[in-house]
Parts: structure tokens; sequence; C-alpha cells
């Protein structure tokens, strides 16, 4: 019985995804669903992105947490349109839902934008099974983590296009084993990208970057060929 419920969610949730799809096709807005355990860096990655994508990739956030608009205070200061969602008015869920980040698009101008990043609540467990429209999904582990993780929380590294390996910075202080840790999220997801990053420092942000930005050039041209097929015939 209550396995019937929980997959009547997640049907329900599916088709919100694929409506949010559809709205940020139409709209030409090319989204990125950024996930992690709490505190992993992605406030700190975004707000560092943010400095280098803006205003050249007009960019939107929508930002989820349990409790707080602490994180909407500090991405704002780079002067993108943010939103923050708080799961806690409607039971406290550990991650965002589709129908949650619809109505939180709604409060954005997305014909503004040509890229929208969510910070989902921090969890490396529940985000992974919510689609909420994304076109690309990113997960960031930390090197204060532990190189298990990618084991230990696979479906998370399964559904992602991406992997940041954060706080390089702190290798020299740690016992943490890189290769390990990658060779972990491979035999999890063989192939996935993996970009190795300092949020405070900024390393390894040029590569990941450029990346990301082509992700989103793609997106533009896909969306723009229907149309000039269709003029040129
Ligand atoms: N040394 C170091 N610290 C970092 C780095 N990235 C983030 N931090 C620190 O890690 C802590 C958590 O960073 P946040 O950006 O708030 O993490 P988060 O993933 O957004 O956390 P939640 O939103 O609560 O899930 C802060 O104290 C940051 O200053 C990094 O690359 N190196
Ligand atoms: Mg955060």
């Amino acid at each position: 019985m209550e396995i019937k419920v929980v997959r009547k969610v997640l049907a329900v949730n599916e088709q919100m995804a694929a409506q949010n799809r559809q709205l940020f096709a139409e709209k030409g807005v090319f989204t990125l669903n950024l996930m992690s355990s709490p505190g992993s860096g992605k406030t700190m990655l975004l707000e560092k992105t943010l400095g280098r994508l803006l205003p050249r990739v007009p960019t939107g956030v929508i930002v989820g947490d349990i409790c707080t608009t602490n994180d909407a205070v500090r991405l704002a200061r780079s002067g993108a349109p943010v939103v923050q969602i708080n799961t806690d008015a409607f039971g406290g869920d550990c991650h965002l839902a589709a129908h949650v980040v619809r109505e939180a698009a709604e409060d954005l101008d997305l014909a503004a934008i040509d890229l929208l990043i969510i910070e989902n609540v921090g969890n490396l467990v529940c985000p992974a099974e919510f689609d909420i429209g994304e076109d690309l999904r990113g997960v960031v582990l930390s090197v204060t983590e532990g190189e298990d993780k990618p084991l230990k929380y696979p479906l998370m590294f399964r559904v992602c296009n991406f992997a940041l390996l954060n706080k390089i910075d702190l290798l020299p202080h740690l016992q943490f084993d890189k290769e390990r840790a990658i060779a972990n999220i491979r035999a999890i997801n063989p192939g996935l990208p993996i970009f190795e990053i300092s949020a405070q420092t900024e390393e390894g942000f040029a590569p990941w970057l450029a990346w990301l930005e082509e992700r989103v050039r793609e997106k533009q041209q896909t969306n723009r060929q229907p149309e000039e097929t269709g003029n040129g015939r």
C-alpha cells in the first residue's frame, strides 16, 4: 500500500517535470540541477560561478533549503535574480519536487535568462529520485566527505551528467585519496565528466565553466534549428 503511494507521487512528479522541461525549452532556458550533501560547497561554487558568467550568460537561480533564506541572500549579491524555496512550509521535504520548481520559476522572468541553475536541498539521497525538468544534473562531492560516498550513495552518481570534486585546496591537509574517489565515481558511472575544483580559490574553474557554457550553447542551437529549418523550406 505504502509503495503504491510512493509510486503515485513519483508518477505525478514525472508529469510535472515533463511540463517544466517543455516550458524551459519554449523559453530557451538551459537548466542545471545542482545536488550534493549539505555543506559540500554548492552555494559558494554558485557565488563564484555567477561572478564569472554574468553578465555574459544571463543566469537566474532557484535555491532550495528546508529553512532560511541565507543562500538566496548570498547568491543575490551577484546581481542575478534569485528565488528561495523553503520546503519547511510544506512538510520540510528533503528535495525539490517539480511542482515546487515550477512555482518558483513563475517568479522569474524566464525570457530574460539563458541559464537557470537550481541549487537543490543539501541531501545525497532524495533529490536524485525527483526529476524537476532540468537539462543537466550535477553532483558536488567535497574532499572532506570521504572517498566512499559514490559507492554508498550510487543513485546520485548514476543519475548525474557530471561531477565536481570540490575543496581541492584542502587536499594537503587531509588523508583523502583523490584517485580512489574518482575510481569510485567511475565504478558507478563510467565516463562521467569529473572536474576537480576549489570554490574557495577558483582553481579548476576554467575547464568546468567552458564545458557548462558549451552545454548552454548546444541547447540554444537545438532550439533555433527547427525555426531555421522551417524558414528555409
Ligand atoms: N576550503 C574550502 N571551503 C569551501 C569550499 N567550498 C565551500 N567551502 C566552505 O564550505 C562550507 C559550506 O559551503 P556552502 O557553499 O554553504 O555549502 P552548500 O553545499 O551550499 O550547503 P547547503 O546549502 O547547506 O547544502 C562553507 O563554510 C564554505 O566556506 C572550497 O572549495 N574550499
Ligand atoms: Mg547552499
